[in-house]
């Protein structure tokens, strides 16, 4: 009788394997991993995004900042300079007062890293009027002594005023569509935002600052507000609880809030970041609109609602108190040391018909 030969079970076939299969699994989702950030994001041509320590310049700038000597009153760790305010969020946030910082001291840090701003504007329709004014103000007083880039989206780009800006700042007009609501014009803004940080803005600004227009610059507002992701406290709202904020309370929506959560009430007036974060935080608002619009429903205070929502859930890195957007028809309380960016009045039947 020939003796039975010895076939091996297709297990222990796969077994033998295992390491081989595995070494190689562990070898190529590591190469994928690798090449995420740099495939995925088009990167600044000729200024690194700071904040991102997977970019090249990260080291240069670490390496780079080297402040001259400076005279300036000495920080005291048990004198806090502001105790009527709340100058920091639960995750370690700065909330940006008047007195709670040093601006010297961030212009010089700021100068050495060569940065580049974008301030979005949207002027649809009748709104071209409040242009002149907010680009003549912010001239006096947004980001003075930096490269700034005044990105115009407008239907009348011919209406854009014409003014001469100094070297390193310029006006550019970004034509888009006029749409019919004004919920849609204003809704739009995040689509639009999020569309240019890829066109353009990715590769001419480092941050960006998306304000709305019917608003004048009437004190410095400069770099202490630029962080990865900002949003401005709305000057309606600081002292509210959080069960009476106008967080959008329909489940059904995208923008939907509990009654028991909530930092604070965000501004849809005011927002910002690096480009990399506008590109995301604008992109998620845009869809999470699309995705209410699919189910026929409308945040109760549009593109804010979803701001708002956007934000609880990624906490921003600087929180811009009220000085930098306050109503001009409101006295100013006690512990509110700026104003810093006001409301222009509007005759609403006249600019808004
Ligand atoms: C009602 O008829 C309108 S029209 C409400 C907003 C309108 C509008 C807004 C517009 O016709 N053209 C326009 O460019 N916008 C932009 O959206 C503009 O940048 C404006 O600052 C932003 C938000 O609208 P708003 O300033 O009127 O909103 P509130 O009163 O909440 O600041
Ligand atoms: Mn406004």
């Amino acid at each position: 009788m020939a003796p039975a030969r010895h076939i091996a079970p297709v297990g222990t076939t796969l077994k033998r394997w295992l390491p081989v299969i595995f070494v190689g699994l562990m070898f190529f989702t590591g190469l994928a991993w690798n090449n995420f950030p740099e495939g995925g994001w088009p990167r600044c041509a000729s200024y690194g995004v700071i904040d991102n320590p997977l970019d090249d310049n990260y080291m240069d700038h670490v390496m780079n900042v080297q402040l001259p000597r400076m005279n300036y009153a000495q920080p005291k760790v048990l004198n806090p300079v502001r105790t009527d305010v709340l100058t920091m969020t639960p995750w370690f946030a700065p909330i940006v007062w008047e007195g709670s910082f040093n601006r010297d001291i961030l212009n010089e840090q700021y100068k050495k890293r060569n940065i580049s701003i974008g301030l979005t504007v949207f002027a649809v329709k009748k709104y071209v009027v409040f242009l002149q004014r907010f680009i003549e103000t912010a001239e006096k007083f947004f980001m003075v002594g930096q490269r700034v880039n005044y990105y115009v989206f407008t239907d009348l780009p011919e209406q854009v005023p014409k003014m001469t800006l100094p070297d390193g700042r310029q006006v550019v007009t970004i034509q888009v569509p006029g749409y019919k609501r004004w919920q849609e014009v204003s809704m739009r803004r995040m689509e639009m935002i999020h569309d240019a940080s890829m066109r353009n803005f990715v590769y001419e600004v480092d941050y960006i600052v998306a304000v709305d227009v019917d608003m004048q610059f009437t004190d410095e507002v400069g770099v202490e507000i630029l962080g990865d992701v900002f949003g401005t406290l709305h000057p309606g709202f600081y002292e509210t609880e959080r069960q009476h904020f106008t967080y959008e309370r329909r489940a059904s929506s995208q923008a939907y809030i509990p009654e028991d959560e909530g930092d604070f009430y965000y501004a849809g007036g005011f927002f910002g970041g690096t480009v990399k974060e506008v590109f995301m935080l604008t992109g998620h608002c845009h869809s999470a609109m699309m995705a209410d619009r699919d189910r026929g429903i409308e945040a109760i205070w549009h593109d804010e609602s979803h701001l708002n929502k956007y934000l609880l859930n990624h906490k921003p890195t600087k929180i811009l108190s009220p000085e930098y957007l306050w109503d001009c028809n409101t006295r100013s309380p006690p512990f509110l040391l700026k104003r810093r960016f006001l409301t222009v009045s509007k005759n609403h039947t006249q600019i808004r018909s």
